[in-house]
């Protein structure tokens, strides 16, 4: 019986509910800090801890067999994975926002303005759905300060309780995308029955909490 991998976050938003939601399954292992593979004692299943980022293109490739990532990286990265399951948790929106000062009304205004954002794809997917022709400048983190530097007009970014747009002198101006986390599979590995196994404690799970 070949071990199947299931790729989850090391650390971060999505680390302690991928391991609670693993733990609840009946699955046994050790969740080491400093250990980036961890062995499931009663399953023939390895824990990979990963940065989220990298999750999707592992199972997309197959070194992973499974993972579970916010639905925004999958959209980000452009991988090729089977969604298999929501998860109920990690849930967020992708916004526009703007100064709070702005009276920036409607999407066209959009046009020409620069927006800053760490979600290039997503954010150029929503603008050329709508017509509008952006400078959409990658930057890696902070994207919340540049409207106050002048640094762009907008920005395009998570958005959980608000609470970091509006410290930032920012409010919300146009939802893009819902995320929440969800278990993906490798294309190849559908007809798998351990697989199917594991599916199942994890709906399983979620229905006893909903
Ligand atoms: O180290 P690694 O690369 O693995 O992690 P990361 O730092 O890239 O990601 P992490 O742990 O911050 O987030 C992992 C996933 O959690 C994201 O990809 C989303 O799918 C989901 N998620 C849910 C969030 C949030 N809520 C969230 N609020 N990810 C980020 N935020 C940030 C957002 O970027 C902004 O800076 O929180 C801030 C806004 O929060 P509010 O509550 O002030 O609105
Ligand atoms: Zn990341």
């Amino acid at each position: 019986m070949k071990t199947l991998k299931i790729a989850i976050q090391k650390s971060g938003r999505l680390n302690e509910k991928s391991v609670e939601i693993l733990k609840n399954c009946g699955l046994s292992f050790e969740n080491y800090k400093s250990s980036l593979i961890s062995t499931v004692t009663n399953f023939p299943l390895e824990i990979l801890f990963l940065r989220d980022d990298d999750i999707p293109e592992y199972v997309q490739d197959g070194i992973a067999d499974l993972g579970i990532v916010g639905e925004n990286v999958i959209v980000e990265t452009k991988a090729e994975v089977s969604y298999l399951q929501k998860l109920g948790f990690g849930k967020c929106t992708l916004k526009i926002a703007v100064q709070a000062t702005s009276n920036i009304q409607n999407l066209e205004e959009l046009n020409g303005k620069a927006i800053a954002t760490s979600y290039p794809v997503i954010l150029e997917n929503f603008l050329q759905e709508k017509g509008i022709k952006s400078d959409v400048r990658t930057i890696s983190g902070s994207v919340e300060i540049g409207p106050g530097l002048g640094l762009s007009d907008a920005i395009f970014d998570i958005v959980s309780t608000g609470g970091t747009l509006k410290s930032n002198g920012l409010k919300p101006f146009a939802d893009v995308m819902q995320s929440e986390a969800i278990l993906i599979g490798n294309k190849s590995i559908a007809d798998n029955p351990e697989v199917a196994e594991l599916l199942q404690r994890i709906r399983s799970v979620l229905s006893a909490k909903s």
